[in-house]
């Protein structure tokens, strides 16, 4: 690696001509008129070259070396702008922006022209784009598999402070500049139909599906780029065609509209992303979509693999297939169809290279979450995978049977298939079933995955429930969004800590040291104006960056509890309107959130806090000390200007209900200090920085539970609680909704009369007292330098490299592959 980590000699005339050519050729664009998006896309298009050739490359060195691979499955890659961040893993930044600057453009203004491709929608998503990016940077073989939706997650916008939704177009009209199609890749995929039983010419009696129609998944490759190699993975998102664009009969019959029919069918597939997080919809067209990623996706790895001149039974010694969570399960049943029905092995040889080819990871214990398709459903678009589910659950209740003899109710309670009126499938269970390996995502998750969720599973089969603790790749959320504190890190600990996080740990010895100290706090203050500038172009909002900027964002859910912090800040409101004796450091609190569309509680909330946010932001009884900012559209390249500016990091799940959280570790890395509940990674967090530098509070996963055993009364807290009352009893007015008292009322209701299903009112006076804590270690600014700096130092457990190596030693047994 030369310097900058660049892996190759960069040509500049070369690629100045390169980008000219696309400007002309690929964009009809001039030199003299290109508009900067014109730039932008033949820049990507000239840099999409070089990743291109080293894609092709690395995919062929791996075939030619029969390496083990994992593949990892998931129906979102949460990925974000992909052309800063290839530049810093190419190594290129400097110099193209030294190209580009001689070509009269400005690289940090062009890169402003790329639109987010957003499609995930939060934290497992966005999990899958960070492990693809630690895959590369450490070069364990691996392709990422996910659908190419048109849209992806909806942009939001606020009107008269609600959220409306509106499509993400997100290749815009020419196409994004980074993806490559494959066109010899296609893959033809089979619905609906029935299946019938034939005798085979060897007179095996045998079983196959006649489809009833198929649709062609056409694969486009975004490339991953490893971090200072030359490795390039992809990640191969399946665009959904029909096969049979036209009926010609209808179309010379005049039926023009009604012969693309199944063009228009088979096209709304991949059309939009489903906008749900940690929630379970259960539409038709969405187990569609599963298929459909799942059959291309098989498909693809077994023609890598027979490509690569390996035989099918030496499947499970070369592949490994990552699950994210249980949305690619139908996978299983494909891999066993394909192999028993087309390749003819029997079922106990296919379900021996099954069993040992899956891997499955479980990102939430949300009751709601868990996944459950109705037989009915999959018997009509997937007949022959409903027998094989079928098959697989009665051997599956012969072991049970063997274990607990006569034991009908644990038989209920494990088997894949859930009995009642309508008879469902219980995903979870069939992957615990058929894999070789289940994880949780955070300690904590992962034992209330063993104890809580599937108990009798981690029973019945010793060893295969485990860990593995979620991590953020540092070149993105540290080197590349945080220019500033990178610089101040390598000066400390040299530059190669992006790919070593270990490294930061030498920041440590200089937590005491007062000039370091400053330094660090003076990029945190850049890093609070350049957020404070946005929100000012933007919003039109002014903010003090003198002022502790605490930010909660994350999508928009109860269990998150959005809820809390806004009573939180209705009780400074209160207090600073009517206790003369209260006093409170000026404090900012930024909000970004997307509510799933048909949340209707959660949109309540986005509303109230844009309300309370009109009302405080104009007070002048309020001093300046109260802001209050609900910024739209939160997505990827918003998150990297809000993490390096937060002083505070909102992290209060109600305990066991947040698998992991990872923002909580990039707002960590950024220097902000955590106020969070023991909930998901937050745990492993306090154990890494120590009790004195994070904020905990509120009830502990036991205590909660105890206390809802023991009947949970919101009321008892309300009336204990004048300051809670107070709070609760603004939303009841027309305080914030000047004309229209009530408003606001269905949250009140919700945590009153509702039961407050989070344990809001439980945990809210706890919460207040950690801020006034909070409040008063801010105002000693060297003491809280040193707690910020402790915080970056002791965070490199949180590099998914740590992460990617722990999938890699313990379940993968996966080796890098240098190029
Ligand atoms: C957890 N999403 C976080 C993160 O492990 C955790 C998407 C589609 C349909 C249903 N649900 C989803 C999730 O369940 C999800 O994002 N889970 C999150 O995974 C990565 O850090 O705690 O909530």
């Amino acid at each position: 690696m030369s310097k900058n980590g660049q892996t190759q000699q960069f040509d500049k005339a070369a690629f100045q001509a390169a980008v000219e050519k696309h400007l002309t050729t690929t964009y009809a664009a001039t030199v003299e008129n290109a508009t900067p998006r014109n730039w932008y896309m033949a820049m990507g298009k000239a840099l999409a070259e070089i990743s291109t050739g080293n894609l092709l490359a690395t995919e062929q060195q791996l075939a030619s070396e029969k390496a083990r691979s994992v593949n990892y499955l998931s129906l979102e890659f949460l990925i974000g702008r992909l052309t800063g961040n290839n530049l810093i893993s190419m190594g290129l930044y400097e110099d193209v922006a030294a190209a580009m600057e001689e070509l009269g453009q400005n690289l940090t203004d062009l890169l402003e022209e790329e639109r987010d491709p957003a499609l995930g929608n939060g934290g497992l998503g966005r999990l899958a784009a960070c492990f693809m990016d630690s895959l590369a940077a450490q070069e364990y073989p691996a392709v990422g598999y996910g659908l190419h939706y048109e849209y992806g997650l909806f942009r939001q916008s606020f009107v008269d402070g609600r959220q409306v939704e509106a499509p993400d177009a997100w290749r815009g009209i020419e196409g994004y500049p980074w993806e490559v199609v494959r066109p010899e890749l296609t893959q033809h995929v089979s619905l609906y139909g029935h299946v019938e039983a034939y005798v085979d010419d060897a007179g095996n009696n045998c079983r196959r599906w006649v489809p009833g129609m198929t649709v062609e998944g056409i694969a486009w490759d975004l490339p991953i780029v490893g971090y200072g190699n030359n490795s390039v993975y992809p990640l191969r998102l399946w665009e959904c065609r029909s096969s049979a664009p036209f009926n010609l009969s209808r179309f010379n019959d005049g039926d023009y509209v009604g012969a693309q029919y199944p063009a228009l069918e088979a096209g709304n597939v991949t059309k939009v992303l489903y906008p749900n997080d940690n929630h379970d919809q259960g539409k038709a067209l969405r187990l569609m979509q599963q298929y459909f990623h799942c059959a291309c996706s098989v498909a693809d790895i077994l023609r890598r693999h027979l490509a690569a001149g390996n035989k099918i039974e030496d499947l499970a010694a070369l592949e490994t297939i990552q699950l994210n969570d249980t949305h690619p399960t139908i996978a299983i049943p494909e891999l066993m169809r394909v192999l028993i029905d087309d390749f003819k092995m029997s079922w106990d040889q296919a379900w021996e290279i099954c069993s040992h080819t899956f891997a499955y990871t479980n990102h939430t214990l949300l009751p709601e979450a868990l996944e459950t398709w109705s037989e009915a459903l999959i018997q009509q678009m997937l007949p022959r995978h409903m027998e094989i589910i079928f098959e697989i659950n009665h051997r599956f209740m012969l072991q049970v049977e063997k274990t607990w003899p006569g034991n009908n109710e644990v038989k209920r309670k494990l088997s894949i298939i859930q009995e009642g009126p309508q008879r469902m499938v219980r995903m979870a269970n069939l992957c615990v079933v058929s894999t070789y390996a289940v994880n949780g995502v955070a300690a904590l998750h992962s034992e209330l995955v063993k104890r809580d969720l599937f108990p009798e599973f981690n029973e019945l089969f010793p060893g295969r429930l485990t860990n593995v603790t979620n991590g953020v790749t540092p070149r993105r959320w540290i080197k590349y969004c945080n220019p500033g504190l990178s610089a101040l890190i390598s000066e400390k600990v040299g530059d190669d800590w992006p790919a070593h996080l270990e490294k930061i740990a030498g920041l440590e010895k200089f937590a005491d040291d007062e000039a370091f100290q400053q330094r660090y706090m003076a990029v945190k203050k850049e890093n609070k104006q350049r957020l404070a500038d946005w929100i000012n172009e933007n919003m039109g909002i002014e903010l003090d960056t003198n002022a502790i900027f605490d930010i909660q964002i994350k999508r928009l859910h109860e269990y998150k509890r959005q809820h809390l912090n806004l009573l939180h800040i209705l009780s400074l409101y209160h207090r600073l309107l009517n206790d003369p004796t209260f006093d409170m450091h000026p404090r900012v609190f930024i909000f970004g959130a997307k509510a799933a569309p048909g949340y209707a509680l959660a949109k309540d909330i986005i509303f109230a806090i844009n309300k309370v946010a009109e009302k405080v932001n104009n007070d002048e009884r309020l001093g300046g000390k109260l802001k209050v900012v609900f910024i739209p559209d939160y997505r990827v390249s918003l998150a990297e200007i809000l993490f390096p500016a937060a002083d505070v990091s909102e992290q209060i799940s109600t305990a066991g209900k947040e698998a992991s959280g990872t923002g909580n570790m990039k707002f960590a890395m950024n220097g902000a200090l955590t106020i969070g509940t023991m909930d998901g990674a937050n745990v492993e967090m306090r154990e890494e920085v120590g009790d004195d530098n994070i904020f905990i509070f509120g009830l502990l996963v036991d205590e909660v539970q105890k206390l809802k055993n023991e009947g949970y009364d919101p009321y008892r807290y309300y009336h204990a609680d004048s300051l809670l009352r107070a709070a609760l009893e603004l939303l009841n007015t027309d305080e914030f909704t000047p004309g229209h008292p009530g408003q606001l009322a269905a949250i009140r209701q919700n945590l009153l009369d509702g039961g407050d299903p989070y344990l809001v009112l439980a945990d809210f006076a706890d919460y207040v007292k950690t801020h006034e804590e909070i409040d008063a270690q801010y105002r000693d600014q060297k003491t809280w330098a040193r707690k910020a700096i402790l915080n970056t130092a002791l965070m490199s457990k949180f590099s998914s490299d740590r992460s990617i190596r722990d999938y890699a030693n313990n379940i993968w047994k996966l080796e890098p592959v240098k190029r």
